[in-house]
């Protein structure tokens, strides 16, 4: 039926059709029955009383609570730093950053300190509902990172919901509040480099969908490959924040690869690029107080941009170096609201707020409002407990295996995936500093950091030594990821690739050592979007087309997961993990003005084919839904 009245269509017989012809007669491609919204939703509610939620992790859970949202008036809340950035410019906002004297403070609760803590799991729902409260209750946090990283594909991945849509909901709820993302250069919000064209189209569609910060870092800290994410952040009038990656050990004479000349020299080079911000982005955490005091009071003299410092807390030591930070006059700290602050996430907030206060260097933030947020997100974390690691204090080994905060509880569940955890983690530990070693002590940050961590999982679980990978005469399968990351397309480290190994891992084939997006051709973007189109069955748009970019199959499945099921997104987290208990009632809003009231009554026995009628009531009227038992 689909094929007829595809070529049935006139504009399709008199061949007047372009790649637009997708969007433009979206009813050909709606190639399922469009069953009703409410229907969809209880079909995924009905699958995960039946069968549990698959991105839940096997054992019991315990169902958490609701948790209580702190009450705030509905006036509209005061204009802040997001007015100026309108009414004066990226330039002007960078300028007042340098020329006032609080310590200005951004909260990392809605994209880092989840990333870092709890797998990035945490889900729009629970973001959005305490937006509100930060634009009445904050308005002075110079920032609120919420977006970027890992939440761009682990929202589609494993959340079923469109991060796009979360931004607008953050955007409207917070319309005095900077929004801050977090942007790998070349890599987006991907694992790879992507064709020039490519990064530009998703830098104009978080900035036109209302990113108003963007942090940008390469993970070699190679500026070459950072020009095309600096340049198109300033075309869209946002704030460039271009970042350095701190990795090593500045006050370390044994270690001189990464000393302060190197960092300085980065830091210039990025401030000739065009970066508004200087961000330091010290992803493992390992910048002790000392180097801290050091590099910024060094690199406030050298350039002229405000400074803003990322850490993270690995080794319980890091609000000391956030405190060095201010006394040598940064001008901005990332944090993390108290309860989703610490161990591999950011130093606590209202710690760091508490420690200010009275001094010079106030921050201006208001301790009653962080308590009421923080005990919001102490609450949500709850709901979040399946996805905790097991790490329970500050560790000094980080100084050690160097491994940034968001991949510590990651590489841990890679290694209990391949069985190897529970006896070899501390192996694994030491092989991620090994391979960091035989590559040339690199920047360890997504992307590098992930082949790292390949690597030194395929050393353990191989039992293979450095003096094995090392040696010519043996031959060693290389992960693929290793082997693009020696091909040069990731980009080119300091000092370059170690080069016997090199030449191991390419098998005597040829390095690129120019710039990847440089020889990369351009994406066909419209061809793309067809692509996208055919595939999905839907009318692609520019967000839509920016996702498919970054990841074509995870996009494909969560357009797929939404035909099947819907808006999961408007589930309260409890219901959307756990489903409802009997006789339980849950009301979603699937838009304003439209409330669905679903209580949960029984589920039957399994028919001869294995399914089971889940029996519901839908704003009073009985529904019943059919769906297999995999279990
Ligand atoms: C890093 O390596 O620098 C951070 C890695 C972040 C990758 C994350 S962590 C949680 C999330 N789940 C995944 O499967 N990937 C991302
Ligand atoms: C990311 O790229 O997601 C990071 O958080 C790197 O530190
Ligand atoms: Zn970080």
């Amino acid at each position: 039926a689909f094929l007829e009245a595809l070529i049935d269509h006139p504009q399709f017989r008199n061949g007047s059709y372009t790649t637009r012809f997708i969007d433009t007669t979206p009813e050909l491609f709606q190639r399922e029955p469009r069953r009703d919204r409410a229907t969809r939703l209880l079909t995924f509610l009905a699958d995960v009383m039946v069968n549990g939620n698959p991105e839940l992790k096997a054992g019991n859970h315990p169902r958490p609570a609701e948790p209580k949202i702190p009450t705030v008036h509905h006036d509209a809340p005061p204009p802040g730093l997001k007015q100026m950035l309108q009414a004066e410019g990226a330039e002007a906002v960078a300028r007042w950053m340098r020329d006032q004297t609080k310590t200005l403070i951004t909260d990392t609760s809605f994209r880092d300190a989840h990333q870092s803590l709890l797998a990035t799991r945490v889900r729009s729902h629970d973001l959005l509902a305490v937006a509100p409260a930060y634009a009445r209750l904050l308005p002075d946090l110079f920032s609120v990172e919420c977006w970027g990283g890992a939440t761009f594909d682990v929202a589609m991945r494993f959340l079923k919901e469109d991060p796009w849509e979360r931004l607008d909901g953050l955007r409207s709820a917070m319309p005095n509040l900077l929004l801050q993302m977090l942007l790998r250069a070349s890599n987006a919000v991907g694992y790879a480099n992507y064709p020039d064209n490519v990064v530009r189209q998703f830098v104009q569609q978080a900035a036109g969908n209302g990113v108003d910060v963007f942090r940008v870092f390469d993970s070699l800290n190679w500026v070459d490959n950072m020009r095309v994410a600096i340049d198109a952040v300033r075309e869209t009038g946002a704030i460039c924040e271009a970042a350095i990656c701190y990795t090593g050990d500045l006050l370390d004479p044994s270690r001189p690869k990464y000393d302060l000349a190197y960092y300085v020299a980065l830091a210039k080079e990025l401030e000739a690029a065009g970066a508004h911000v200087l961000g330091i982005k010290d992803m493992a955490g390992l910048c002790k107080p000392a180097a801290a005091s050091l590099l910024i009071r060094t690199l406030k003299q050298e350039v002229g941009l405000p400074i803003h410092f990322h850490t993270h807390d690995t080794s319980g030591a890091s609000a000391a170096s956030v405190l060095a930070a201010v006394d040598a006059g940064v001008d901005a700290v990332d944090a993390a609201m108290d309860s989703l602050s610490g161990l591999t996430s950011q130093p606590p907030l209202g710690s760091i707020a508490a420690a200010l206060r009275h001094t010079p260097r106030d921050s201006g933030l208001d301790p009653e409002a962080i308590r009421r947020v923080a005990h919001y997100w102490e609450e949500v974390r709850a709901a979040y407990a399946p996805f905790e690691s097991t790490i329970r204090s500050g560790s000094s080994e980080v100084y050690r295996h160097e491994m940034p905060g968001g991949q510590y509880t990651n590489l841990r569940e890679q290694a209990r995936s391949l069985g190897i955890e529970e006896h070899h983690w501390d192996d694994v530990v030491q092989a991620y500093a090994t391979v960091n070693r035989m590559f040339g002590d690199i920047v360890k940050v997504t992307p590098t950091s992930k082949v790292v961590g390949d690597m030194a999982l395929m050393m353990v679980t191989g039992g293979l030594t450095e003096a094995d990978v090392l040696n010519p005469a043996k031959e060693i399968a290389f992960p693929d990821s290793v082997v693009s990351l020696f091909r040069g397309e990731l980009g080119q480290p300091p000092g370059g690739f170690p080069e016997a190994l090199q030449r191991k891992v390419l098998k005597g084939g040829a390095p690129l050592t120019a710039r990847p997006g440089a020889t990369m051709p351009p994406a066909d973007l419209e061809a793309e979007r067809a692509a996208a189109a055919a595939k999905t069955g839907q009318p692609i748009d520019d967000r839509q087309l920016a996702s498919y970019l970054m990841y074509p199959k995870v996009f494909t499945d969560y357009a797929q997961h939404r035909k099947t099921y819907g808006e999961v997104s408007v589930l309260s987290t409890p219901v959307f993990f756990h489903g409802l208990l009997q006789g339980e009632e849950t009301g979603v809003e699937l838009e304003p003005g439209k409330a669905l009231l679903i209580r949960y009554l029984a589920t039957g026995e399994a028919d001869e084919e294995g399914r089971r009628a889940v029996f519901f009531e839908l704003n009073g009227q009985p529904r019943t839904i059919k769906v297999a038992d995999r279990k």
